[in-house]
């Protein structure tokens, strides 16, 4: 596929991509990945996933979310893997056995992890349901309302380990964002050995070019960080004291404020009362400007609890509060000044999306994984932010170069950000999924 997508016979060649690219994906009951780097079912993936299943198969859309949500713990906590069993042992590292979870208090009957990922499912039940608005997507909605509305007091309960309004996650993996450079100040506090991962065989860099990856000593960290989350079954309870890793997130938590507006609006459509979850949202946006907005460097960065200090590295996670509808005007403002400028260079007409991290940062690495390439979730985050707050050029600009991108390169997980190159998987599930919704 060449040009910019922008035909309508190129936008249905490009539909029919993402559609073979979602259905070879397709496993039983929800999607994989990529059939290669992450063959079991992720959290936040399953969300984005659905948001474009919903565009061609709202029945699997559901599906996804359901299966998903039928791992949930009982303290509400959504594991960001639910291990297939079908798999055999030893398909994806750290896998079963090292995560233990059947030994912690309240987890489910599948095997999973312990953490979680950014909370975009309810804004992705409330989307895959006013894409086709129908009995059953009314019974969809009402089936899973308290299993999002437990997801969300979990993290608002037990997460707030400063007590500041903020969840926090309790490893990068939980970001979404794995080796970002938002977590290299963090995580240099955790006491970590390279050794340790010769005792293991990491999978990811038999099937991707290690250069792209987290480098071993990264790794050496992550495993240390649930070895300590491990060795408490998983509890949160005490975490200020025992835990090397405690991170406030402008994503994770603006993704935790669109949830409560998400489920204001499910709530209005399935009868239950939306006013509770308008003011939860409205203290998670004040939370956020209070604690995480930098208005020296006019952009949020993330809050290291353990030192009570913003990091300094300027990443695309701090453009994605944007996707608050109670954004107030002048970190509106901010955010769409920081990515407008030579960091990220969003304007309406660009050659490619946004990269994951600042361009201009003496780290910025373009074939990393997220500390540079650029990824659609990210981009698709932004557009949806730029639309809320009725900057539509700036949105068509962002969806042409969204589109161009995976016309120029496939369904790849990552992309190269100067050149578009495709990097990472060739066949992943939310850049297809992604993709259906930016045509739509
Ligand atoms: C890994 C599945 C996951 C994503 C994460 C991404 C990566 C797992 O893949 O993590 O092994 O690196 O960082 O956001 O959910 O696509």
């Amino acid at each position: 596929v060449t040009g910019d997508g922008g035909g309508p016979a190129e936008a249905d060649q490009l539909r029919r991509l993402a559609v073979a690219t979602l259905d070879g994906n397709w496993e039983h009951d929800h999607t994989v990945p990529s059939r290669t780097l992450y063959p079991h079912q992720w959290s936040w993936d399953s969300a984005f996933i659905a948001i474009g299943l919903a565009h061609v198969r709202p029945d699997r859309a559901w599906q996804e979310l359901r299966t998903l949500f039928a791992a949930q713990w009982a303290d509400g906590r959504v594991p960001h893997i639910v291990f297939n069993p079908r798999l055999r042992v030893g398909a994806y590292f750290p896998g079963p056995q090292f995560w233990g979870s059947e030994r912690a208090d309240g987890a489910p009957a599948a095997a999973t992890s312990g953490i979680v990922q950014p909370p975009v499912h309810a804004l992705a039940a409330w989307l895959v349901h006013r894409r086709a608005p129908s009995t059953a997507s009314r019974a969809a909605l009402t089936e899973l309302y308290p299993a999002l509305v437990a997801q969300q007091s979990y993290l608002t309960e037990r997460r707030d380990v400063a007590r500041g309004g903020l969840a926090c996650v309790v490893h990068p993996w939980e970001s979404g964002l794995d080796n970002s450079p938002a977590w290299d100040e963090p995580m240099a506090a955790v006491p970590a050995d390279a050794a340790v991962m010769r005792a293991y065989t990491r999978h990811d860099t038999a099937h991707a070019d290690a250069a792209h990856r987290p480098t071993d000593l990264d790794y050496a960290r992550y495993l240390a960080m649930v070895e300590s989350y491990r060795r408490h079954d998983y509890r949160d309870d005490g975490l200020a004291d025992r835990h090397p890793f405690l991170v406030e997130c402008p994503l994770f938590n603006a993704a935790r404020g669109a949830a409560e507006h998400a489920l204001a609006d499910i709530a209005g459509v399935i009868g239950a009362d939306p006013v509770p979850h308008r003011d939860r949202a409205r203290r998670i946006t004040e939370a956020l400007v209070d604690r995480l907005f930098d208005p020296v460097t006019g952009t949020f960065q993330p809050r290291d609890v353990r030192a009570d200090r913003l990091v300094s590295a300027r990443t695309a996670l701090g453009l994605t509060p944007l996707i608050l509808p109670d954004l107030p005007p002048r970190q509106v403002a901010a955010v769409v000044t920081e990515a407008g400028s030579a960091r990220f260079g969003l304007a309406r007409r660009m050659d490619r999306p946004l990269p994951s991290h600042d361009r201009t940062a003496g780290d910025f690495e373009p074939l990393r994984y997220w500390r540079g390439p650029s990824w659609m979730n990210l981009n698709w985050l932004l557009w949806r932010g730029l639309r809320t707050h009725g900057r539509p050029d700036l949105a068509a600009g962002l969806r042409r170069s969204m589109i161009g991108l995976v016309a120029g390169a496939g369904c790849h997980e990552y992309f190269h950000p100067d050149t578009g190159a495709g990097l990472g998987s060739a066949a992943f599930g939310w850049t297809a999924a992604l993709l259906l919704d930016a045509l739509a």
